[in-house]
């Protein structure tokens, strides 16, 4: 069976982590492909891994590229191409800025990739799965915007890390918006099936959801320039991973809506199921009515800046 590929399109720090993850994985050939200016920094990133290989034995090739023939018919196409934040900058800032580059890249894909499973991580995230979608034409299914795989692994590292439990052990999930008005549901937290409401207090639990929703500010802010990098690489591998092995895994992305939580024609954070078929499935659970009011306003806020696309 012929390997498979993946294309990487914007080749920075979370496109570098992407590659060496996915090729540690053996997962697919992998093509990180950049803007003209940074083709020999992509071209470094490939050489340095390919012969990262030998350590471990694993049979994958990686190239650099600014040339988009290179990505002819991948499997998976992760896009991180555009700016990250600064200190101070909100993820909205870097709408119009964004919003321009995801518009070259969306025409790029169609015409060298258009049977790819496409998982857009640009910021604002929300928005820019949108746009990818409505210039693209690609069907539904097949693109989606990660968030929901990071919020939640940073939900579960805040309570692990508060417990003194195995992370192993902790399930959750966060639903909504990438952005401050994400909604984490602690209801359906678990510690090894133990609901976390009978392990850490209401301030706890209160304070680890303040913490989730303003995670990536607190690296932005340690980091003082550009953003977080190994974990939002890592949560683009599961879901790629899911895809490539038709895993049919249960992942909050940012996928679709056609009715699902009264939402229609937005992308926002819902559980979904990634298999072959890409998003094969958004799961609806009920919610309580302040948890449906919480999301009826991440919804509200991510409509805002879907508006502003002008799409
Ligand atoms: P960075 O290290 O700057 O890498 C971005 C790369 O994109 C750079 O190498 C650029 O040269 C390249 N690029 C710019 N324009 C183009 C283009 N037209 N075609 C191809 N490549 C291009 O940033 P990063 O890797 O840290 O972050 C990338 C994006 O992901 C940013 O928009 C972040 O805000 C976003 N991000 C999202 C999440 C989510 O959870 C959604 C998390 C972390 C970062």
């Amino acid at each position: 069976m012929a390997r498979k590929k993946i294309a990487l399109i914007g080749g920075g720090q979370i496109g570098g982590i992407i590659a060496m993850i996915a090729a540690q994985k053996e997962l697919a050939d992998i093509v990180i492909l950049d803007i003209p200016k940074a083709e020999g920094m992509v071209k470094g990133k490939a050489l340095d891994l390919m012969e990262l290989r030998p350590h471990d034995g694993y049979d994958v090739n990686i190239i650099g590229t600014s040339d988009y023939n290179d990505i002819k018919d991948a499997d998976v196409v992760a896009i991180t191409a555009g700016v990250p934040r600064k200190p101070g900058m909100t993820r909205d800032d870097l709408l119009s800025i964004n919003l321009k580059i995801i518009t070259d890249v969306a025409n790029n894909v169609k015409k060298h990739a258009p049977n790819a499973f496409v998982i857009v991580v640009s910021n604002p995230l929300d928005a820019i799965v949108y746009a990818f979608y409505k210039i693209s034409g690609f069907h539904k299914n097949r693109v989606v915007g990660m968030a929901g795989a990071l919020d939640s692994a940073r939900f579960r590292a805040f309570i692990a890390m508060e417990t003194g439990y195995s992370v192993q052990d902790v399930a959750c999930m966060v639903l909504g918006g990438h952005g401050p008005t994400m909604v984490p549901l602690s209801r359906l937290a678990t510690v090894g099936g133990v609901p976390i409401t009978n392990l850490l207090s209401k301030e706890k639990i209160e304070a680890i959801e303040k913490r989730t929703r303003e995670a990536g500010t607190e690296i932005v802010k340690l980091l003082g320039d550009g953003s977080a990098f190994f974990s939002p690489a890592a949560s683009i591998i599961e879901m790629a991973e899911a895809y490539l092995k038709d895993k049919k895994r249960v992942i909050p992305s940012a996928a679709l809506c056609s009715g699902e939580y009264g939402i229609d024609g937005y992308f926002i954070g819902v559980p979904c199921v990634i298999g072959a078929d890409g998003i094969e499935k958004i799961i609806e659970i009920e919610l309580t009515k302040d948890e449906q009011s919480a999301l009826n306003k991440t919804f509200e806020h991510v409509k805002g800046v879907v508006q502003e696309t002008g799409l």
